[in-house]
């Protein structure tokens, strides 16, 4: 597995973001003169291997200061690299313009996205965004590539999808579990797609998607967060799947961004043509692609403006 070798030529060019709270961080850097990023996210606590014992969790401690009862300290952890990683490193390499942008620091909007504003703009966008950018998802559907670690795979062309282990997760931590189910049909890029007529389609996936995952972990339904993003960064429709336990790493579970399945499915129920007809307001970065088309922004603001 490279994933080491290629870390070891990596030369640092900036930190593109830190974030203190999920205790992660993203760098930009060359390898072998390419771009390359990588990620960094420190572990959260696997109690079950622990088993409490404080004692075996703690490596070396060091007073800071006490105070009456008050004792403050710094400490380093046992790490074990199966069992007790200390962290998650993921590396995109090459990096294109796209990733480097989506990973730096930037400002963000929350965006009112009318039906004309998405014909007019995200439509062609998403065209654009297909292609080379999603060859990873058609790697894992028709390729073979990750089948080693799926969790379910129904080979038909319509109802089908495959699900797997998301590479945001550990595969240890039962706590963080994320999988992600990405369906064999490609003719749903977003929400905006889907109608009554996906109706059966999407009660379907649920349904199998929470049988096989609670088969397979040790997580209850009821203790799952079923979801996807609007905006995406791939446009082949996908589900996430998490452990509610987990709040996500950066906005990837917040409202402006994440729309449970449920939802989707209870919308459609009610209005065939939902997410047709409606305004859909996401978080969008100023590097995101659709920012930074023509018109787009203008758009956008005329769209708030009923609003302030
Ligand atoms: P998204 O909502 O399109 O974009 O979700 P996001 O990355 O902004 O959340 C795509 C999901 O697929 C994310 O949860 C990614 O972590 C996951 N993912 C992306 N890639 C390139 C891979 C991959 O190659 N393998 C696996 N297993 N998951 C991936």
């Amino acid at each position: 597995f490279p994933i080491g070798e290629l870390i070891k030529q990596f030369q640092l060019t900036r930190i593109l973001k830190g974030d203190p709270q999920t205790k992660s961080i993203a760098l930009l850097g060359t390898i072998n003169q390419e771009n390359a990023i990588v990620s960094l996210e420190k572990s959260h606590f696997i109690t079950d291997e622990l088993n409490f014992q404080l004692e075996q969790l703690i490596e070396e401690i060091v007073t800071i200061n006490h105070n009456d009862i008050y004792y403050w300290s710094n400490a380093t952890l046992t790490q074990n690299l199966t069992k007790l990683p200390s962290a998650k490193v993921n590396l995109i390499y090459p990096a294109t313009e796209t990733h480097i942008k989506k990973y730096d620091e930037q400002k963000t909007h929350y965006v009112v996205e009318t039906p004309e504003m998405y014909n007019k703009y995200v439509v062609p966008y998403i065209e654009g965004m297909k292609g080379d950018r999603i060859k990873w998802v058609y790697n894992i559907l028709f390729e073979g590539k990750e089948s080693e670690t799926f969790v379910h795979h129904d080979t038909d062309p319509e109802s089908g999808f495959v699900l797997l282990p998301d590479m945001k997760w550990d595969t240890i931590n039962m706590e963080s579990l994320y999988l992600c189910a990405i369906v064999n049909r490609k003719d749903i890029s977003s929400v905006r797609d889907l109608n009554e007529s996906h109706l059966p389609f999407l009660i379907n996936l649920e349904k199998v998607i929470r049988a096989v995952t609670t088969q397979k972990f040790p997580v209850n339904s009821d203790e799952l967060r079923i979801f996807i993003h609007y905006q995406p960064s791939y446009y082949h429709f996908h589900l996430h799947i998490v452990n509610i336990r987990h709040p996500g790493l950066g906005d990837g579970i917040a409202v402006g961004k994440a729309i449970l399945l449920e939802d989707v499915i209870e919308n459609i129920k009610l209005v065939g043509d939902y997410y047709q007809r409606r305004k859909i307001g996401y978080i969008l970065g100023e590097n995101h692609g659709l920012w930074n088309t023509e018109g787009y922004r203008e758009d956008h603001l005329n769209s708030i403006k009923e609003k302030i």
